[in-house]
């Protein structure tokens, strides 16, 4: 009886903890779970969050209040012996049945977002920029008024002369690029990263734009995203990359159209 009611105790507890009642209570501020999104995407994501959890909510009380009442169904009771009981096929096909649509359910919900980011290709307008991440830096580079990224070789790769990502400069295509530490981008503007690394896997995560993706040595991985507010984002690494990966830290800035014109014409005066 004591183990029910503790069981039931505890469900209780865990669902006001999830719940924003007790850490407002506590004033822990309530939006300190998810920092505000600040993309298109990021609203879908927040929206798929939170219907899984409802949905595992629901079957964790349910569980847990069936256990509780299993194990006060069958307490111990004078003349009252326990057998083995083999269990109900029936039942294990029915709940593993449930449990595959459910999943397949909610997947399907949020694969539209999965396709945007990953596989859908980028709209025409896109702006194009590259993403290098190494031990313990981000490079930024954009491909300059020709739009084109010049050729990079690794052997040409030399950070003490400022060469970080081996420009050819043989390659005229590459002389107008644009390589910096932090990155800005305009608002309401589709945006094509495309992630690559120089030594070990990275992580390139911007909480508020609800992006983590990690930089693979030897893969360009594209992610596309429209943020929809202007500020001052963090872009940290989320993969633990060596002694120094916790200083391995840039800015994105979400600028105006008249903001971001500015800022790539004070760039290019270097
Ligand atoms: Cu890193």
């Amino acid at each position: 009886m004591l183990l029910a009611i503790t069981i039931w105790i505890f469900t209780l507890i865990t669902v006001i903890l999830f719940t924003d009642l007790v850490p407002e209570m506590l004033e822990l501020a309530s939006g300190q779970w998810f920092p505000e999104t600040a993309s298109v995407h990021g609203a879908i994501v927040d929206a798929q969050f939170f219907n899984t959890l409802m949905v595992t909510g629901v079957v964790f009380i349910l569980a847990q209040v069936a256990l509780g009442y299993l194990v006060f169904r069958y307490r111990e009771r004078p003349g009252q012996t326990a057998y083995y009981y083999h269990g109900s096929n029936k039942m294990e096909w029915a709940w593993t049945a449930a449990t595959t649509v459910l999943f397949f359910v909610m997947v399907s919900m949020g694969y539209g977002v999965w396709l945007d980011v990953y596989v859908h290709a980028a709209p025409e307008d896109a702006i194009q920029i590259e993403v290098t991440a190494q031990q313990f830096a981000w490079n930024i580079r954009y491909p300059g008024p020709d739009g084109q990224f010049g050729i990079v070789r690794p052997e040409l790769i030399d950070d003490a002369a400022g060469n970080p990502l081996g420009l050819d400069p043989q390659d005229p295509t590459g002389e107008d690029d644009l390589v910096v530490p932090t990155m800005a981008i305009p608002v309401n503007r589709p945006i094509e990263l495309i992630l690559r690394s120089k030594d070990v896997t990275h992580n390139f995560s911007v909480r508020e734009l609800r992006l983590k993706q990690d930089t693979v040595p030897g893969m360009m991985i594209p992610l596309r995203f429209t943020a929809t507010k202007t500020g001052k984002y963090e872009i940290a690494c989320s993969e633990l990359c060596g002694m120094g990966h916790h200083r391995m830290r840039s800015f994105l800035d979400v600028l105006s159209d008249q903001g971001y014109a500015d800022w790539l014409e004070d760039q290019s005066e270097f």
